[in-house]
């Protein structure tokens, strides 16, 4: 809770362009949200996170303005809502260096987002890569969460933070809010347009294998053309037919329409004709957000003043419970 209003609070790394899974798993969801109650919303451009992967410093930076741009152009108004960048809020890793010391490596190691990075990146298992978790813990804590709208994906280091809290409640008394999971109505799990058995992800090396937000319509359609399905010849919503069973959720993602009504529409269709279906319809999604993207882009003025308000906002929120906690642990207080 903050002044007397239920706390949202969630964000995606900046690491390259997002893809159509992040934004129908994720983003979309958000803005959804964000019409129908009265919460207080947080939307973190999680810049600390992305550098355990080594990154390019002129492609971070693109990255996190692109990021912050796509927020607003899927609809996250910036001046209703807080976006702001966690490099700009140090509060983030003062916190996160706290709770490393109330979090047991037993716990980090049970991690399976560790795991499977870990095993991606083997040249560089960086310690910020094992204590991620933590990082996100202190970025919910911070804002006394309520609610953290994330992927299935991340619900272990929601569960994570819970623990971490409670523990730290249990120790201090009532120093945070616990959060719970809020997974929105188009939770969908988007998977890759190239091996539809795995997830689609932003760093997956094959370009077919994603649509990136920025794409233009005829890579859209290209890549939908391309997307790899069965043999079988006829369309059904099946485990068994994970590719077919991915194009019809992603257009119900997109339409906001029930599988249902996906299968009578698509009724008779061959492969093609179905792919062609969703690709337009993922167009039609994406082609007026792509529209405000690039008039946001050349206002750089707008956009710095919505940077440094928001950073200010956030780091009032944040340093308020930072001081909070560490007054409990015992630190001793700068004199006046
Ligand atoms: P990376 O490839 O860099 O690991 P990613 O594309 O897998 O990134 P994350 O940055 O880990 O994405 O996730 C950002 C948000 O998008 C999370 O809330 C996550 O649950 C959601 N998300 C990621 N991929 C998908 C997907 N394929 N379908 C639905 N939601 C997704
Ligand atoms: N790990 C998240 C990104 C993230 C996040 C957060 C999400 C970092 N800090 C706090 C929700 C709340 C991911 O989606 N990969």
């Amino acid at each position: 809770m903050i002044d007397g209003k239920k706390t949202m609070l969630s964000g995606m790394q900046s690491t390259g362009i997002i893809t159509l899974g992040n934004y129908l798993g994720a983003l979309k969801n958000w803005v959804n949200l964000n019409e129908e109650e009265d919460i207080k919303c947080f939307y973190g451009i999680m810049d600390l996170h992305s550098i355990t992967v080594r990154q390019e410093p002129a492609n971070l930076r693109k990255s996190a303005r692109t990021l912050l741009l796509l927020y607003i152009a899927a609809g996250l108004d910036p001046e209703k809502n807080c976006i702001f960048f966690q490099s700009h809020v140090p509060a983030h890793p003062q916190l996160a260096w706290i709770l490393n010391c109330y979090t047991y490596m037993g716990e980090m190691n049970r991690m399976t987002q560790f795991k499977d990075k870990a095993a991606k990146h083997a040249d560089n298992i960086n310690t910020g890569l094992f204590t991620y978790p933590v990082l996100m813990a202190a970025d919910i804590l911070l804002y006394q969460a309520d609610y953290v709208p994330v992927g299935k994906d991340q619900m272990q280091h929601l569960e994570i933070t819970r623990d971490i809290a409670n523990r730290f409640n249990g120790i201090y008394g009532d120093v945070f809010t616990i959060p719970e999971a809020y997974i929105g109505k188009s939770g969908a799990r988007i998977m890759s347009l190239q091996d539809p058995t795995k997830k689609m992800s932003k760093s997956d090396e094959n370009p077919n294998a994603t649509i990136s937000l920025l794409d233009d319509k005829d890579t859209i359609m290209r890549k939908f053309k391309k997307a790899v399905t069965d043999s079988d010849g006829f369309i059904a919503y099946s485990d068994d037919k994970p590719g077919i069973k991915n194009l019809i959720d992603i257009y119900c993602a997109v339409t906001s329409k029930s599988v249902d009504e996906a299968l009578k529409e698509s009724d008779g269709m061959g492969y093609g004709q179905l792919k062609e279906m969703v690709g337009e319809a993922v167009v039609a999604e994406l082609v007026p957000l792509q529209e405000r993207f690039e008039a946001l882009s050349k206002d750089k003025e707008y956009i710095d003043k919505i940077i440094k308000e928001n950073a200010e906002q956030a780091s009032y929120y944040a340093n308020k419970t930072l001081r909070k906690v560490m007054k409990k642990v015992g630190f001793t207080e700068l004199p006046r």
